[in-house]
């Protein structure tokens, strides 16, 4: 019987630290953007939204931005226009995922390959801040 009991209040106990982890985690959560570039070696580059849409404009704030490095050709970079600094990139020779969080105030900002950035760019705005 007071086994029984104990293994209820443990049971329990297990159960709300499992419900309560997923408000944690999305407390926590910043907004994610996806950056591809040279999947199948192509000299593609972009910067889209979750949902598949080109990144254009956001609001200032945190995001987490998960890079897909494709290729050992390409590399992605991401810089402010605005401050005129860089504020990651990958290696070129690399291939594989990593996520950044950074925080974008408001301004201009470009990304582009750095071995071909004449042709494989993109720019977006941050607004508000
Ligand atoms: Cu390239």
């Amino acid at each position: 019987m007071i086994e029984g009991m104990r293994r209820t209040l443990l049971v329990a106990a297990i159960a709300g630290a499992v419900l309560a982890l997923p408000a944690l985690a999305a407390q926590a959560q910043n907004p994610v953007l996806i950056a591809k570039v040279g999947y199948h070696n192509a000299y593609k580059i972009a910067l889209r939204t979750p949902d598949g849409k080109l990144v254009q404009s956001i609001p200032a704030g945190t995001y987490a931005i998960v890079v897909h490095d494709y290729s050992k050709i390409h590399n992605f970079a991401l810089g402010s226009q605005t401050e005129n600094k860089r504020l990651f990139t990958t290696g070129i020779r690399w291939v594989g995922t990593k996520t950044y969080t950074v925080t974008l105030a408001a301004g201009n900002y470009a990304y582009a390959c750095s071995a071909h950035f004449r042709t494989m760019n993109g720019t977006f705005v941050v607004t508000g801040g």
